[in-house]
């Protein structure tokens, strides 16, 4: 220390500030993609990386790390053990199997069930006051089970769910208008996933509803097949595993998106999974994607949707599935 001692003259202690820690269980692509969206769009500065694999994420602990110059005031960690994740704000959980091709999301849900139940106790012990966001899939039962499992109230645990859906959506229907995607309104909301639903009636661009120009649009009998959109959203994740093996940056973005709303409490609406208990004649603690208004306090509010009759029937029938598979669990 004498070189350092030489240079500085100590005139108080330091004070070790975190106001924004987000721990990031399962630093596999999605968790890490997650945390450099994270880190380079200046959302958290804390960042806690936790997975059961050490010398993985001492790995990306050190990358990221060698990054910090280019960053702004950087604090990266990363453990297998859970103290490390204590007093966070936010906690995202990406740990678990994904698809393998031509697996559904479904398919995994006992496996990460199971992760769940090793992981989310211990995160809650260590930040009791954690917003908890669950990605690994299925996203909307392992949403219920975390729910169930953490403790915590509603509010302050919902899943990334359809959010990813939406974005692929907007994405789709700016490159056929030709605007950007922030300026194409249109929302998907249920699973994310197979059967999810899309909110036709409501697409607009500058509050111009496509239904009041094209009335078929999204139907089978619209002559431009607009609907075609929505299967391509369905497919979307297929498509990229078949390619690259995994998906991961959208949903970091996603995800990173999220947090952003969270830790500066701005109250941006977001599709994403929670309870739709008694909404849309909805009778289970099924857990699905709605437009929730999200801050500090996590989900404060819930859109109540204006659907047609079919919108709210397809809603009903996602739903339905996933209180079927969440029901078919062991927790
Ligand atoms: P990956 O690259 O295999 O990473 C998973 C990580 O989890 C690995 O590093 C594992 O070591 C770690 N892990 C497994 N079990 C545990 C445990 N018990 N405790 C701590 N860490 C553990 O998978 P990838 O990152 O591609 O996907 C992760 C999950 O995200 C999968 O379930 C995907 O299906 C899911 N996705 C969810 C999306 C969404 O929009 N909700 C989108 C894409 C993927």
């Amino acid at each position: 220390e004498a070189t350092k001692d030489a240079l500085l003259t100590k005139i108080a202690d330091k004070i070790p500030v975190s106001s924004d820690r987000v721990t990031v269980v399962g630093s596999g692509q999605v968790g890490m993609a997650v945390a450099f969206s994270l880190l380079t769009q200046n959302i958290s500065n804390d960042i806690v990386l936790i997975d059961m694999v050490e010398d993985k994420i001492k790995g990306e602990m050190l990358d990221l790390q060698h990054g910090s110059l280019f960053l702004r005031n950087a604090n990266i960690t990363a453990s297998t053990d859970y103290a490390a994740s204590a007093g966070s704000k936010i906690v995202v959980v990406t740990a678990g199997a994904r698809q393998n091709e031509g697996e559904s999301r479904l398919d995994l849900v006992q496996r990460n069930t199971d992760i769940m139940k090793s992981i989310i106790p211990q995160l809650v012990q260590n930040s009791p006051n954690c917003i908890l966001i669950i990605v690994s899939n299925p996203c909307d039962v392992l949403t219920y089970v975390a729910w169930k499992l953490s403790g915590l109230p509603k509010n302050r645990v919902f899943g990334s769910g359809t959010n990813l859906d939406t974005s692929r959506f907007r994405f789709l229907l700016s490159q056929k208008l030709g605007v950007s995607p922030n300026s194409v309104h249109g929302w998907v909301v249920g699973e994310h996933g197979d059967t999810s639903v899309p909110i036709w009636s409501g697409v607009n661009v500058a509050g111009v509803r496509l239904r009041e120009i094209n009335p078929n649009v999204g139907t089978d009998s619209d002559p431009e097949n607009y609907k075609q959109l929505h299967k391509d959203v369905i497919n979307s994740a297929y498509e990229v595993i078949r390619l690259k093996g995994y998906t991961n940056w959208a949903v970091g973005l996603s995800v990173s998106s999220l947090c952003q709303s969270v830790l500066k409490n701005t109250n941006n609406v977001h599709a994403v999974s929670t309870s739709l208990k008694d909404m849309y004649g909805i009778q289970g603690d099924s857990f699905a994607s709605n437009p929730c208004v999200l801050n500090q306090n996590g989900i404060t509010e819930v859109l109540n949707m204006q659907l047609s009759n079919s919108e709210r029937c397809s809603l009903r029938y996602s739903a339905g599935c996933l209180l079927d598979l969440q029901n078919s669990i062991n927790i």
